[in-house]
């Protein structure tokens, strides 16, 4: 009997549709996971990675309402616009999806009736205020007024801007809808639906403290949540887009999008099945007696929804499907030693980086500099730095001092093939441990180690040539230079895999130059298949170089700094 192969199920945290997300959400969630997809679909391995717009809940109303859109087709065009982002930073999904799609609709309805014949839904009478000339109930955010600490007017039902105080909206003085503008509203007794978590603790507390391997910042979080105690939460709201309810008394409502948003991850798989001839298939992922290592990308904010929320909904909906077996969560990308902000327009957006430079130099910086221990600060002075060395010095000029040398002595052929006895065993086994450390660094998700083993692997590379100097060499001894220069050759296609997780691009780039036969073999070519310094065979074609990286002046830096300040 053929025996099966773990698969890899991985997810990142789903993007609110809420407009175009900036260099943080980016590293925080969907760039690391598509590294480390990448790296296993090299090694051979089943792997699926999904994700797609998070497009529910009341930012996504908010937004269009802003926008002057209707809210379908705010998200069909956002949905659009994000698909076409990832896909310009090289980001490869199996499937990126809607969580409005008709399937998370099915999806959601099914697991709440689950999970209410299981005993764990709740109605609980709340008092919310009902806006007579909206002719609804205003969700939190929708109430505005005066903040009864420090008196500023436009403070919103969740939060005060003017001095950040959590509030609840019947703290603020003079209410009124933030929809019309109306005061004619009042606090009024509606029905919702909680989740009893408390029912779970146990089930949950047995479950987390069985996760040893889950990273620090990550079994924190979860802990502290379990240990202030679960309180049973709400899990509809007053929205008209959503999920609806299906219970009487519930027209008017919808699901609390962290209810169905997750929900995303398996419906995304089905409708990814759907485009298959095996729509079926989406259960030998989800299932949990399946043989799948199911891993979840996000940032630190998203961790308690998923480590402690979906997982107790999974549990109380008991319908066999697979719980996270590896969270990857990640600290805070800072911007110039502030915050992000979407509205003050400060920090780097995705759509702006693309404007600027190639996805491989944004794609290489964010995961030298991943805030995977800590907060990790981005500026333009370290970012240009970066390019400079690494991508520009370091790898972009090895490759083009070998490439140029091979133009200059042998007319761009490869003058002989390598034998055994002629590789220098030194070298190998140098470059051997790199690669099966970065291999290694890669297998555990670190990945700040592995872009420093990535890059020490290039410096080798440096070094080599430099030590060997063939440039003088073949004055007195143009065989042993011809030697050394086959070597450095064979060193850019072993660069060329192992950066292929990290800068696709630019490693697509170097096979090109290379005129590597299997250059379009690269995503499916494990590490260790590159370290082999007799794959060029005699008279093999090489291309004149071309510059890989250009250099980012301090000048143009300083430049990019003022101007996305936000001041
Ligand atoms: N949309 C939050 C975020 O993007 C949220 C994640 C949902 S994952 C199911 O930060
Ligand atoms: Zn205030």
């Amino acid at each position: 009997m053929k025996e099966q192969m773990t698969r890899y199920l991985i997810t990142s945290a789903l993007p609110y549709i809420n407009g175009i997300k900036h260099l943080g959400n980016l590293i925080g969630s969907i760039l690391p996971a598509d590294v480390y997809a990448k790296f296993l679909r090299q090694d051979g391995k089943d792997v699926l990675y999904i994700c797609g717009t998070d497009e529910h809940g009341t930012p996504a109303e908010i937004a269009a309402a802003e926008a002057g859109k209707p809210i379908e087709q705010y998200c069909c065009e956002m949905f659009e616009v994000q698909k076409g982002i990832y896909e310009r930073f090289g980001i490869q999904f199996d499937y990126f999806g809607r969580s409005s799609a008709p399937s998370n609709h099915q999806l959601t309805r099914d697991i709440f009736s689950h999970l209410e014949k299981n005993g764990f839904a709740e109605e609980k009478e709340i008092r919310q205020y009902y806006s007579f000339d909206d002719k609804r109930f205003l969700p939190d955010r929708y109430v505005e007024g005066t903040c009864p600490h420090c008196g500023y007017q436009k403070a919103r039902g969740d939060q005060c801007d003017g001095c950040g105080t959590l509030l609840d909206p019947e703290d603020l003085l003079d209410p009124y809808s933030s929809i019309s503008g109306s005061k004619n509203i009042e606090l009024t007794a509606t029905k919702h639906i909680f989740l009893d978590l408390s029912k779970l603790e146990d089930q949950l507390k047995d479950w987390v403290s069985d996760q040893l391997q889950w990273p620090d910042v990550v079994k924190g979080i979860a802990k502290k949540w379990l240990n202030e105690g679960l309180q049973p939460r709400c899990i509809t709201r007053d929205l008209k887009w959503g999920v609806p309810v299906p219970k009487e008394g519930y027209e008017e409502k919808v699901f609390y999008v962290w209810f169905d948003a997750p929900n995303g991850y398996i419906s995304m798989t089905q409708d990814w099945a759907a485009t298959t001839d095996k729509p079926d298939q989406w259960k030998e992922w989800w299932m949990a007696n399946q043989d799948v290592q199911y891993t979840e990308f996000m940032a630190k904010d998203n961790v308690p929804f998923h480590a402690i929320f979906w997982p107790a909904v999974l549990f109380a909906a008991d319908m066999g499907f697979k719980q996270v077996n590896y969270i990857k969560g990640f600290h805070w990308l800072t911007y110039d030693k502030g915050k992000f902000s979407t509205s003050q327009k400060r920090g780097i957006f995705t759509d702006v980086a693309l404007d600027l430079y190639p996805a491989d130099y944004w794609r290489y910086y964010l995961l030298a500099n991943c805030p995977e221990t800590s907060d990790s600060d981005f500026s333009f002075s370290l970012f240009a730095s970066v390019v400079n060395k690494d991508l520009a010095d370091i790898l972009g000029n090895f490759a083009n001092r070998t490439l140029s040398l091979f133009q200059k002595y042998y007319q761009g052929l490869v003058p002989l093939q390598l034998q055994p006895e002629q590789v220098d065993q030194a070298l190998l086994q140098n470059v051997e441990a790199h690669v099966s450390e970065l291999g290694e660094h890669l297998k555990q998700m670190k990945f700040r180690q592995a872009a420093q083993t990535l890059r020490s692997l290039w410096v080798l590379g440096n070094e080599y040539i430099t030590t060997k100097e063939p440039w003088t060499v073949t004055k007195t001894d143009p065989t042993s230079a011809m030697i050394s220069l086959i070597h450095c050759l064979h060193l850019l296609r072993v660069f060329a895999v192992t950066s292929y997780p990290f800068i696709p691009e630019a490693a697509a780039k170097i096979l090109t130059l290379l005129n590597d036969p299997a250059a379009d073999q690269l995503a499916q070519t494990p590490f260790a298949a590159s370290v082999n310094f007799s794959y060029f065979a005699k008279d093999h074609q090489l291309q004149a170089p071309f510059r890989l990286f250009d250099k980012i002046e301090e000048a143009r830096a300083q430049e990019l700094t003022e101007q996305y300040s936000g001041k």
